[in-house]
């Protein structure tokens, strides 16, 4: 059901809630604000724990009919309240826990779960900072001029059988993800495209949608200011 959300004609505005970076006020105020302002889905995780997620999707429940997909930075950020877990292989990186160790741990609770499983090869670029992503899974992100790299990165992970690419700048980036970067990506794989990490303005919305993304995620932005959800919604809905 939600792999078929990801592949449903129509871009599609992720709005993400880093447990770690709310408090209950906050979130809730959020999550309303999202449910009324055309987002479709939210995306749960973040790097360290400071909440326990489950209550932190019980507040999204709450509020808000909306899915929830898990987007664990550990083993940690599992829970069994959310509808689907993007099941992230970090293919742009060479650790072996991040690209199936953590799984195999997982992978037995995740089988009993009733968690629709979303698998997304994860790809992390250079967004000319160094992000929480980069720095806790002791991974490199690829040089944001590397078209090459990341394409080719793209397409195994599309050879390979994963459902979704995610093009990660990481969050908070400098720079999110080039227009350019998208589009030679997109011209090579047919799976669904994921894109975020530093999108704080009309333009990066503009350029990630006209480039080919399905789906865009935003975290800090809707922290700072959950009211630009509209504006943001309304652009991707529109093109
Ligand atoms: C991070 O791509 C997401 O994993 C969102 O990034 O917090 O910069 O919006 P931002």
């Amino acid at each position: 059901m939600y792999n078929s959300l990801f592949k449903s004609k129509g871009k599609k505005l992720a709005v993400l809630i880093d447990p770690g970076k709310t408090d209950n006020i906050k979130l809730k105020n959020t999550v309303k604000t999202a449910d009324k302002s055309g987002a479709d889905f939210f995306l749960v995780g973040g790097s360290i724990i400071s909440q326990n997620i489950d209550k932190t999707i019980e507040i999204i429940k709450d509020n808000s009919d909306l899915p929830v997909i898990l987007f664990p930075g550990s083993i940690y950020q599992l829970s069994e309240k959310a509808d689907a877990v993007l099941l992230l292989s970090l293919i742009s990186g060479r650790n072996p826990d991040f690209l199936i160790g953590n799984h195999v741990t997982a992978a037995p609770f995740l089988k009993k779960s009733n968690l629709e499983i979303i698998s997304t090869g994860y790809i992390l670029i250079d967004g000319g900072n160094k992000t929480s992503v980069e720095y806790m899974s002791n991974t490199k992100p690829i040089p944001s001029d590397k078209t090459d790299i990341v394409t080719a990165t793209a397409v195994a992970g599309e050879m390979l059988g994963l459902s979704a690419v995610y093009l990660e700048a990481g969050s908070g980036a400098l720079m999110s993800v080039s227009k350019e970067l998208i589009a030679a990506v997109k011209e090579n794989v047919r799976i669904p495209l994921i894109v975020g990490g530093g999108m704080r303005n009309k333009q990066n919305i503009l350029d990630a949608c006209d480039a080919g993304a399905n789906i865009i995620v935003i975290g800090t932005a809707f922290e700072k200011e959950p009211e630009l959800i509209k504006g943001f919604s309304e652009i991707i809905r529109s093109s």
